[in-house]
């Protein structure tokens, strides 16, 4: 039996805590809000994509209630310009504190100099921002999610441990995630890094599923197609999200394959679909990452209301969950 390899789901507050300069410790701190009112956080969350997102904004706004703050919610439908004009209306509003999860990395410059000019403190939830110029840390107060690079190590890790093929060539299709966003970057390195040392796992085709199940199953139709076309064995399925690996399940049955059998699935999420997926045969890993970032942003917010110290990144601790322990485990899965 296969022991979880489960490195705990703590939370851990990481590396260097820095003074609480808001953005930037050579301006004036960001305001804090004021601790005799009603706290008011604006967050602009990037959709309901998948089940991994659905749980990450139950676990927002529920902590939010239960900590009496008043939240203000958009729902971006995957769309850049809509978290944009939502970070700008929250400026608009004089909200207390902007929360997001950015749903590609690039881009946000201008929304993120205007939060500052404003003296509103900015929390990223989720997924990290690239900047064209400057040091993203002056516009955040703090970044706190999974090390999505690790994740893509450890599928890659996990795979070749389940596989055992020593030099034989294993041939991998790879269901990208939303193209340009930080989990999709990180999780396509993690892998690759560990997979440079194992130069028979080779990834035929790669192509995003934008984190659908929808968009997976479709993408992974024309995967099927066209390596039959190219008397291509498909091996290994990694997907991005679990999503994206259950609509790849449909097509691949669709085809009269075996998932889990005749191509060994690992993906990335860790949510209930995955586990029901992992018990019926049908995917053989998925990693965790966790969506229950709403009590670790109630802290947030309440320290930077207490003029406390906030660390620039927080760090989720997640496991690995391989199917053997899937029936066991799903009972204690929150998400
Ligand atoms: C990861 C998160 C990703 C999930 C997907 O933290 O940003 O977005 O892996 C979700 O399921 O759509």
């Amino acid at each position: 039996m296969k022991k979880i390899l489960k490195v705990g789901a703590l939370l851990v507050a990481t590396t260097l805590m820095v003074a609480l300069g808001g953005c930037g410790s050579k301006d004036k701190p960001a305001e804090a809000p004021k601790a005799d009112k009603k706290i008011v956080v604006g967050f602009a969350q990037i959709g309901a994509e998948s089940e991994w997102r659905t749980a990450n904004t139950e676990s927002i706004k529920s902590s939010m209630a239960a900590a009496g703050m008043d939240l203000k919610f958009s729902d971006a439908q995957q769309k850049q310009e809509n978290q944009i004009k939502a970070i700008r209306s929250f400026i608009q509003q004089k909200v207390d504190v902007i929360a997001f999860s950015p749903v590609v990395e690039t881009g946000w410059d201008a929304v993120l100099q205007e939060a500052k000019a404003a003296k509103i403190p900015v929390v990223l939830t989720d997924r990290a921002v690239k900047l064209s110029s400057g040091n993203p840390e002056d516009f955040y107060v703090t970044f706190m999610g999974s090390d999505f690079k690790e994740e893509g190590k450890r599928a890659a890790k996990w795979l070749v441990d389940f596989m055992k093929k020593g030099s034989e060539p294993v041939n991998v299709v790879e269901l990208q995630g939303t193209t340009g966003s930080a989990p999709a970057i990180d999780r396509k390195t993690g892998w690759e890094e560990v997979m440079k040392d194992h130069p028979n796992y080779k990834i035929i085709k790669s192509q995003t599923g934008d984190f659908t199940r929808a968009k997976g199953k479709e993408v992974m139709e024309s995967f099927l197609k066209s390596a039959k076309a190219e008397g291509q064995k498909i091996d290994v399925l990694y997907a991005h999200n679990d999503d994206m690996a259950i609509g790849a399940i449909q097509a691949i049955e669709e085809a009269g394959l075996k998932p889990g059998k005749d191509i060994i699935i690992v993906s990335i999420d860790g949510v209930k679909g995955a586990f029901e997926a992992m018990i019926a045969g049908k995917l053989n890993c998925s990693v965790e990452c966790s969506p229950l970032l709403g009590p670790q942003l109630v802290e947030v917010v309440k320290d930077l209301v207490a003029g406390k110290q906030i660390p620039k990144r927080i760090l989720t601790n997640e496991g690995v969950f391989p199917a053997d322990v899937a029936a066991k485990e799903l009972p204690n899965r929150k998400y």
